[in-house]
C-alpha cells in the first residue's frame, strides 16, 4: 500500500523539508484587489509583508475543490491512498473542501484529517504522517498516531493588534469580550477548532513568559518534544526567543517556522507563536 500525505500551504513547512518528505502541498490564496495569489507558489511571506504596507490588507481564500480533484487524480497514478491534513475546519473551509473532493475520485483512497489548528504546529502531523508513509505503514494505522499525537499537540500565540482577527471574524468571543482585549495583548490558543483568548496578558514580554511556563509544564513532566517558534516578519526575535529555549529545555527539539501571507492576513505582522507535541 503506498500513502501520499498532502497538507496544505498554511502549514508553512519549510521547502527542503516538505522536499525530503515528499510532503504535498495544496495552496490557499491572498486575494488583493481582486488579484488572487497562491501562497508559497506566487507570493512568499516575504513579499507578503512589503505588500501590505502599500495596499490594503486582502482577504484570503480556500483552495477550489477542482484543485484537490486534480491533486488527488493525479496522486492515483502512484499511490493507492492519501492522507489530506488541514487547517482547523473551524476557521476555513478547506478540510471539507478535502472531504468533497475525496467523495468525488476514483482509484485512490483519501483520508482528509482536520487539524484543528494551522501553521506549523499543523505541519507536525504532516511530517509524523510522512515519516510513516515512507515506512509503508497502513494509512488507518498513520491516522491512529496524527490521533494520538492530538493528544498532546499545544499550540499559543499572541497578535500585535487583535482587528485582523476580528476584521476577518475568526475570533470566537462576545463583542464585550473582544472589547475589553484590545486594550491588552491577550494570549490565543484553539478550543473546538476556533480561536479563543486563553489568558489575558498585559505586554508581549509577559505573554511571551506564560508560553514557557505552559511549555515547562508539559516539558519538565519527561519525555521527548518537538517544538516550534513561529513569527509574522519578526526573524531575528523568533531566532532569539528559539536559542533561549533551546539552551532551557534540552528535551526538546526546537524548529522555526513563520506566519505567511494566509495566516499573517489574519494574524498581521508581528505575530508571534509556539506550538509542541510529544514525541
Ligand atoms: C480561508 O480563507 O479559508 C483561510 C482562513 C484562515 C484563518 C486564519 C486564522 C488565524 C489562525 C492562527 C493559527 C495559529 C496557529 C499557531
Amino acid at each position: 500500500m503506498k500513502t501520499a500525505v498532502i497538507t496544505d500551504s498554511t502549514a508553512y513547512i519549510p521547502k527542503e523539508l516538505r522536499e525530503k518528505w515528499n510532503i504535498h502541498m495544496i495552496p490557499l490564496s491572498v486575494i488583493f484587489d481582486h488579484e488572487t495569489y497562491r501562497e508559497e507558489i506566487d507570493i512568499s511571506a516575504e513579499e507578503f509583508y512589503e505588500e501590505v504596507k502599500q495596499r490594503e490588507l486582502p482577504t484570503t481564500s480556500m483552495p477550489p475543490i477542482g484543485e484537490f480533484i486534480e491533486l488527488f487524480e493525479k496522486l492515483a497514478k502512484d499511490y493507492d491512498a492519501v492522507i489530506s491534513i488541514h487547517l482547523s475546519s473551524g476557521i476555513s473551509g478547506t478540510y471539507q473542501g478535502a472531504v468533497s473532493a475525496g467523495e468525488m475520485v476514483d482509484g485512490i483512497k483519501v483520508y482528509p484529517f482536520d487539524s484543528e489548528i494551522s501553521a506549523m504546529v499543523q505541519g507536525f502531523y504532516a511530517l509524523e504522517a510522512a515519516e510513516l508513509a515512507e515506512q509503508g505503514v497502513e494509512p488507518e494505522k498513520i491516522i491512529e498516531r496524527l490521533n494520538e499525537v492530538k493528544k498532546s499537540i499545544r499550540a499559543y500565540f499572541m497578535v500585535d493588534d487583535l482587528s485582523h482577527l476580528q476584521r476577518g471574524g475568526r475570533l470566537s468571543s462576545a463583542q464585550a469580550l473582544i472589547g475589553s482585549l484590545l486594550q491588552v495583548k491577550p494570549l490565543l490558543h484553539f478550543e473546538d477548532k476556533k480561536i479563543v483568548p486563553y489568558e489575558k496578558v498585559r505586554t508581549r514580554k509577559k505573554a511571551m513568559n506564560r508560553v514557557v511556563e505552559l511549555l515547562a509544564e508539559d516539558a519538565n513532566s519527561g519525555g521527548e518534544y518537538r517544538a516550534v517558534v513561529i513569527h509574522a516578519n519578526r526573524e531575528a526575535e523568533a531566532l532569539e526567543w528559539k536559542s533561549e529555549l533551546e539552551a532551557q529545555f534540552p528535551n526538546v527539539e526546537f524548529m522555526l517556522s513563520y506566519f505567511g501571507p494566509v495566516i499573517g492576513t489574519h494574524l498581521g505582522e508581528g505575530s508571534m507563536g509556539m506550538g509542541w507535541y510529544k514525541k
